[in-house]
């Protein structure tokens, strides 16, 4: 691995540019649906890392919003209690690309050539490209005590998450793989409404601070359930396209960061 990546990544334990190793993460994040490596961040970029999140925090533009699984805008032709109109609710502090450090050990790991490769080999990814918007390719999300995500699911095929500070306790990522087909344009109402009324059980990921998880957000719907206790639940979410040129659309950056650049 290159100077700089060694610096920031436990290559001993996870060697990003090894054949086998790739091939192992490809083989779990196809059986369980999602990856978590733990400890993939050395502990002194970690605290960098912390220590940055924690002083920018004030700058978070923090948002509550009510939308359904789908995050798609109400629907009439459905009824009230139909799961386009159920609404769910997610509460969090952001804050943007622009807002973070270019010395980051975040941006050294988002733009390194190697880290590209190992999630494209992980991925089934030709290439990936940063978010051509300023704001959208790295996000550090801040969830305070009662503040939580609803089941939702991604727009974007696969998300890369890496947890700065855990909670002390709640604050679960909870997730089903597979609960629609997006290529086959199969929206599972069914079991969206079973999920929304409890008649579903979820699986729990248990991640560390360091860890860096991916799971495939469009098909897999995923919640976090609310925080408890005084400690931030700190993540940083790596956004990436598979195209070049892709802005983030202009009423998710409104939603999110309140406003466009
Ligand atoms: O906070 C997490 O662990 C997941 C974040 C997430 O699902 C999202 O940002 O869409
Ligand atoms: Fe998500």
């Amino acid at each position: 691995m290159k100077k700089k990546l060694f610096d920031i990544v436990d290559h001993k334990r996870h060697p990003l540019d090894d054949f086998k190793f790739r091939e192992q993460c490809k083989a779990l994040l196809g059986h369980d649906g999602s990856l978590v490596i733990e400890n993939f961040l050395l502990p002194s970029a970690i605290s960098l890392v912390l220590e940055e999140a924690l002083a920018k925090e004030k700058l978070a533009y923090y948002c509550i919003n009510e939308h359904n699984v789908y995050l798609t805008t109400q629907n009439s032709d459905f009824p009230a209690e139909h799961p386009q109109n159920i609404t769910v609710n997610s509460s969090k502090g952001c804050i943007t690309d622009d807002q973070v450090s270019v010395n980051s050990p975040l941006r050294i790991l988002y733009r390194s050539d190697e880290f590209h490769s190992f999630l494209c080999s992980v991925l089934g990814e030709q290439a990936l490209y940063e978010y051509e918007d300023p704001l959208s390719s790295i996000n550090i999300h801040y969830a305070k005590e009662g503040q939580e995500l609803g089941w939702h699911f991604d727009n974007s095929s696969f998300a890369i998450t890496l947890l700065i500070q855990e909670p002390k306790s709640g604050g679960s990522f909870e997730f089903i793989r597979d609960f629609r087909k997006t290529e086959d344009n199969e929206i599972n109402y069914e079991g969206v409404e079973r999920l929304l009324q409890g008649d579903i059980t979820s699986n729990k990921l248990d991640m560390t601070s360091g860890s860096l998880v991916l799971f495939r957000g469009r098909d897999a719907i995923h919640r976090v359930t609310p925080v408890e206790g005084d400690r931030i639940r700190i993540l940083s979410v790596l956004a990436y396209n598979s195209k070049p040129g892709v802005s983030l659309s202009e009423s998710a950056r409104m939603t999110f960061f309140g406003r466009l650049h």
